[in-house]
């Protein structure tokens, strides 16, 4: 009778693990690391032909041995992928059980919550709900808020930066920053919305902030790619690139930071209009990336510090990406990114790494902080938010008021470096 029973269970549990009644129910990441060239072009075929999302590295062709891979696998094929990983005997840690619940919990919106006004700023928002915050914005602080609207999108849709002129001094500097370059790095738009609250709020009451906003202008642009993050929120949570569609391919979207005119679409980015970091026709061809571009050159004489805000990986990058050369200024420039670090580390415990692009991620052309920084604005950055992997795109909204106060410690700090040199180049000027 025991056997019998024995074998009841057994083929009934095989039975579960055929007809997958125990196949995963929510989306998982996975974090992988191959041991040898095998398991790479395994991983690689994997994230090509299974319908999966890379997270690390952003395309497979850096795919490489020893060295940790973060894949996105959606619930549908979740039992193919862990069947197949099994099967070539690669190990893999799940990163994420619950990806759905966590996407889920990043749009749940309170908007209809009475208390939502307080944590207006530690939610995600959709794009619609961003231009209603960039019209109130503008209207609740009429004499220091302009809306100027820099371009538009693909499909149409405005591309509006702020610009905050906290007083009236001639010949003011400025600093721009743009968020949203990359759909899926929600937590980007999230500090730029912070960003204009903050300073909005802090404007006399934090030190720091006053004497940034006495001494120049802010732009910033929330949402440089409308497009992808309304799809983002619709569609394909996954989604990184803008949504052109490119004639005679299945394919969709421009990698917007790899379709400016920096060492364009060489070793780094790709020609292949299915990429992830596919880098356009050619230099510029986006709407998105052309006005910006625009925008940039038309002001390049007052622009002085040009900021870009990705996720995730916590880094602190300036230029070059798309060269290994050293920037003119790398001295002055890898100072800025050290004091910042290190600022960050002090306040808040949190270690971001720092240095050129090239170095310290990878080679990438097409890059707005390259082309900004060869345009003339010397004092470029891409910062990288959190975090190092744990949630990685799917940042939970408790986290966004710790992410967004580091990324403020950064821009504080490099505003107030470079201002400290302005301000003693101008003098030395004088004595002259
Ligand atoms: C890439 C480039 Cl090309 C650059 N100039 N600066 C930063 C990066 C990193 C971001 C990217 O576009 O891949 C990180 Se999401
Ligand atoms: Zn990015
Ligand atoms: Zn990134």
């Amino acid at each position: 009778m025991a056997t019998v029973w024995v074998l009841f269970i057994f083929l009934n549990f095989d039975l579960l693990l055929k007809t997958g009644q125990c196949a995963e129910t929510s989306g998982q990441v996975l974090s992988i690391t191959p041991n040898s060239q095998e398991q790479v072009e395994i991983l690689k075929n994997v994230s090509i032909h299974y319908q999966t999302v890379l997270w690390q590295p952003v395309s497979s062709d850096y795919i490489k041995e020893q060295t940790q891979v973060h894949l996105y696998v959606p619930a549908n094929s979740s039992q193919t992928v862990n069947d197949l990983l099994h099967r070539h005997s690669i190990t893999y840690e799940v990163m994420l059980s619950n990806a759905d619940e966590i996407i889920e919990m990043q749009m749940r919106n309170d908007s209809t919550d009475p208390r939502s006004g307080a944590t207006f700023y530690q939610r995600y928002h959709t794009l619609e709900d961003i231009y209603d915050w960039i019209n109130r914005t503008a209207k609740d602080y009429p004499n220091t808020v302009k809306v100027i609207l820099v371009g538009s999108s693909h499909e149409k849709r405005p591309l509006y930066a702020l610009k905050l002129s906290l007083n009236n001094r001639p010949n003011k500097k400025a600093m721009w920053i743009d968020c949203g370059i990359h759909a899926r790095e929600w937590i980007s738009p999230a500090f730029c919305l912070f960003f204009v609250h903050y300073s909005l709020l802090f404007y006399n009451q934090n030190q720091a902030m006053t004497q940034i906003l006495d001494n120049m202008d802010v732009y910033v642009l929330p949402v440089m790619n409308p497009d992808g993050y309304k799809y983002t929120w619709t569609n394909d949570r996954m989604w990184r690139k803008n949504r052109f569609p490119k004639k005679g391919t299945p394919c969709i979207g421009v990698d917007l930071n790899r379709n400016f005119d920096a060492n364009w679409c060489t070793r780094g980015a790709s020609d292949y209009p299915c990429s992830e970091i596919y880098c356009g026709a050619f230099p510029e061809s986006e709407p998105e990336s052309q006005a910006v571009a625009n925008f940039l050159r038309s002001h390049k004489d007052s622009i002085q510090i040009y900021l870009s805000i990705h996720s995730y990986s916590q880094m602190l990058l300036m230029p070059y990406s798309c060269t290994m050369d050293e920037a003119e200024n790398h001295s002055e420039l890898y100072e800025m990114v050290k004091q910042a670090a290190e600022n960050i580390r002090r306040y808040y415990r949190n270690i971001y790494t720092y240095g050129p692009g090239a170095k310290t991620i990878y080679l990438a052309p097409g890059g707005s902080d390259d082309w900004a920084h060869m345009l003339g604005i010397k004092y470029s950055f891409t910062f990288e938010l959190q975090d190092r992997g744990r949630y990685g795109f799917l940042l939970p909204p408790s986290h966004i008021q710790g992410a967004c106060n580091e990324a403020l410690t950064a821009v504080k700090t490099i505003a107030l470096k470079v201002m400290e040199k302005s301000q003693a180049s101008t003098s030395s000027r004088q004595t002259v």
